[in-house]
């Protein structure tokens, strides 16, 4: 696309969002400011290094044969590169502990140390990004019952007990090396496909197994510790150990992060309206934005109307240091590279659509209870330049315009992807 005409459109933008006392330079800059977490499970369909059998259990299933995903760390690696090329900003990895480089020797999961992730801290930091962490509970022989730190086996607790704790100091390896403090974060898939007798015994053994997984302090320069909650999953549907309540409760007496996943509630519940409530009482929140359809399916994300809440929320109340994003979700039907870009941009557009809004004004009109105002003037944003504003800023930050990352990705595909 010419730059010239994206340059004169903006100008026009520009203008048009100074009548509304919106400065577009400083929607800009602010959003440059903010890191969105990639997920490196969208690359290969959760599937990990630790063996060939992918992703097993867990209440988790992505679905589709698309060609082309990452066998090994290196095509993981160039395939991220690949998506961060075609997105603007500099942001974050969220790496699992599934994707450990053990130079093909079998390490317990319990036994996994920084030594195992060299590669990825010095890519990262080659990259000036931060990095992210979490434990894997699932697609292994311990979690086969559906059941890993609530597990009733004493054996079975403690090699989880062991592997979270391994992963936090990992976490906290990560922080250091990259100078940013890593989000380690813990989600089991523990629950029962049927009804039990008893809701209360695997949360009070849950509580204990966090209790051990958190024995330790950890300096929080360097790792910051979230708990993630579900309502189900597949094969527990009728009850999730750490649910919402449980982990809201466990993260406020314990400081912890708690994690709101967008898939992870009814169906009409949304996690937006969550973020202010939450915040009241912790001081930092992590997201796992993701958008299910009729269920958890974890769709890739685009620029809905829950993506633009969510944004709202961080953006109008300034929580942008409080307020750690993390995508998740894996779509294996599409090219995965793409689903990156896509669910990363949209993201960033809800973001900048947020930093745009006169938010000032409209306070200010609804404390005056002038709701009709208020109203009228949200629905007018609708229609705004945005899209000039964000074509800018994808030029400004070397980023392609519009659809022209597509071509791209459809290059890599051919060339890359397609060989595999
Ligand atoms: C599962 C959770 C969890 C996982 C990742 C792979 O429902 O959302 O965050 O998606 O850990
Ligand atoms: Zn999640």
């Amino acid at each position: 696309m010419a730059p010239d005409r994206i340059a004169r459109a903006y100008e026009l933008a520009k203008e048009r969002y100074a009548e509304l006392g919106v400065d577009t330079d400083s929607a800009m800059s602010r959003l440059s400011s903010i890191p969105i977490s990639l997920h490196c499970w969208q690359g290969d369909d959760v599937g990990g290094f630790e063996n060939d059998e992918g992703l097993t259990g867990g209440g988790i299933q992505a679905t589709g044969n698309y060609p082309g995903k990452a066998r090994s760390a290196e095509e993981l690696r160039s395939d991220l590169d690949e998506a961060l090329r075609l997105i603007p900003g500099t942001h974050r990895l969220n790496l699992h502990s599934l994707y450990a480089e053990t130079g093909g020797k079998k390490v317990e999961r319990n036994e996994l140390g920084p030594e195992h992730f060299s590669a990825w801290i010095d890519w990262a930091k080659s990259k000036g990004m931060g990095m992210d962490f979490n434990p894997s509970f699932f697609s292994h022989p311990l979690a086969d019952d559906g059941f890993t730190l609530a597990s009733r086996d004493k054996a079975t607790r403690k090699f989880w007990i062991e592997h979270a704790v391994a992963c936090r100091k990992i976490g906290e390896a990560f922080g250091k090396a990259l100078r940013s403090a890593c989000v380690t974060n813990v989600w089991i898939p523990d629950g029962y496909k049927d009804s039990p007798i008893d809701r209360a015994a695997p949360r009070q053994i849950l509580t204990e197994s966090l209790d051990e997984v958190f024995r330790e302090k950890i300096d929080e320069r360097y790792n910051l510790d979230a708990v993630e909650s579900k309502l189900f999953g597949i094969g527990s549907e009728s009850y999730v150990v750490g649910s919402h309540e449980f982990y809201l409760g466990y993260a406020i007496t314990r400081h912890k992060l708690y994690c709101l996943d967008a898939g992870h509630y009814h169906p009409t519940e949304m996690i937006s309206e969550k973020i202010t409530s939450v915040l009241l009482y912790l001081n930092q929140l992590l997201l796992h934005v993701s958008r299910g359809v009729r269920w958890d399916s974890d769709h890739v994300v685009i620029l809905s109307d829950e993506l633009r809440a969510i944004a709202e929320e961080i953006v109008r109340h300034g929580y942008e240091d409080r307020v750690h994003i993390g995508l998740d979700f894996f779509d294996a039907s599409i090219n995965r590279v793409a689903a990156w870009v896509v669910g990363t941009r949209s993201m960033l557009k809800a973001l900048l659509i947020a930093l745009l809004e006169p938010t000032a004004k409209l306070k200010d009109l609804e404390a005056g209870g002038d709701f009709t105002s208020r109203l009228a003037l949200l629905e007018d944003q609708k229609t705004l330049p945005f899209g000039s504003v964000w074509d800018y800023y994808c030029q400004s930050q070397s980023a392609p315009v519009g659809e022209e990352w597509l071509s791209e990705v459809k290059r890599y595909e051919k060339d890359v992807l397609l060989k595999r």
